[in-house]
């Protein structure tokens, strides 16, 4: 069996002038992410568990796991000398790392430490989301935002850690997407899903449908043609919704399907972020062969003007999404560059 860290080694040798810095730094997001799933296994149990008064940028009020989670992934790489800066969805500015070893840091990190967490009360898989580039400023120099606001194409790295019925790591460096599943037991990754694949085509589609009223009229026609009667293509499809977008995104990774978080009229960017959402999660999609799109543009191809930023967001199978797009360019070409 390979661990993570054997299997990170092996493949440094991908990257021209590989000095072992990459490796190190998703090394560093491996280690946080055992000490979050420990803290996420005993979230039932804990007195980490509930509330802990404060309101992140979007508004929302945290749970004391996003906290923790948020914590350890900024102590992870703040003393890991390989990240100079990072966005989180839990603060509001960039965090510079400004120390001696950090300013030379090669490196900056979007993290999303702990997505779906509305779900941690009633025991439903949960995720960290985190996409990693090369910064643009000089190193030795504190890093800026514009380190931070690159186009997801500028990706180095991408992965999320999901936490569910097991837990795993799913991680692309460009070269394939590769799965590694937690073993409690020895408190290693093991590398479980070697290039994964997603199906070209599916039968699920995923998005909260109780928004239906507000969907752009080409999210309406898709979900029609999703319910279509049409033995030949396996429609009607099914539907299957957790609300915790790694979660969701896993399974259709694996099963082939669509995930789709679309843009309103009152919401035209919709809820995700770009930077650590939907960017880490298109550059697997599209390393395991599948698609992601705001609806008529590629997700990575859209240079972000501040770190927070959301985005309508179409992900899956490759034929699906395509499908999705000619909908949206039918129905809602008027939705176009709302947001
Ligand atoms: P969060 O970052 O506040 O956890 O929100 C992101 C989550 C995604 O994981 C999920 O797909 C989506 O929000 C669900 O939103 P909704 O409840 O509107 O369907
Ligand atoms: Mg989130």
């Amino acid at each position: 069996m390979k661990t993570l860290i054997q299997f990170i080694s092996e493949t440094q040798h991908d990257f021209p002038y590989a000095t072992g810095e990459l490796s190190r730094l998703l090394n560093d997001i491996g280690i946080a992410a055992k000490i979050v799933n420990r803290e996420v296994n005993k979230a039932g149990l804990s007195h980490i568990m509930g509330l802990s008064g404060q309101v992140n940028v979007q508004g929302e009020e945290q749970k004391k796991l996003d906290v923790f989670a948020n914590e350890q992934f900024i102590s992870a790489l703040r003393y890991g000398g390989q990240c100079c800066a990072l966005a989180s969805e839990e603060n509001d500015e960039i965090i510079i790392f400004d120390n001696e070893i950090s300013r030379r840091g090669k490196y900056v990190v979007a993290i999303d430490p702990l997505d779906g967490s509305s779900n941690i009360e009633v025991n439903v898989s949960i995720g960290t989301v985190f996409s990693i580039y090369r910064r643009i400023s000089k190193p030795g120099e504190a890093a800026t935002e514009e380190d931070l606001l690159q186009p997801g194409t500028s990706m180095i790295a991408a992965g999320y850690v999901i936490y569910g019925s097991s837990t795993m790591l799913v991680y692309t460096t460009g070269y394939g997407v590769n799965g590694f599943t937690y073993d409690p037991s020895v408190g290693l990754f093991l590398l479980s899903h070697p290039n994964m694949k997603i199906p070209a085509a599916g039968n699920i589609y995923s998005i909260n449908e109780a928004n239906y009223i507000y969907f752009p009229e080409g999210v309406k026609q898709y979900l029609q043609y999703c319910q279509e009667d049409d033995k030949a293509s396996g429609r009607p499809y099914t539907t299957r919704y957790i609300g915790s977008l790694v979660a969701d995104f896993h399974r259709n990774l694996i099963r082939g399907g669509i995930y789709i978080y679309p843009g309103t009229a009152k919401n035209p960017a919709g809820k995700l972020r770009l930077l650590y959402e939907c960017n880490p999660i298109a550059f697997i999609a599209e390393q395991a062969g599948g698609k992601a799109s705001d609806g008529f543009r590629r997700i990575m191809e859209i240079k972000p003007e501040h770190i927070h930023q959301r985005s309508p967001f179409f992900v899956g199978s490759t034929s699906m999404v395509d499908k999705a797009e000619e909908s949206m360019l039918t129905y809602s070409g008027d939705f176009r560059n709302k947001h």
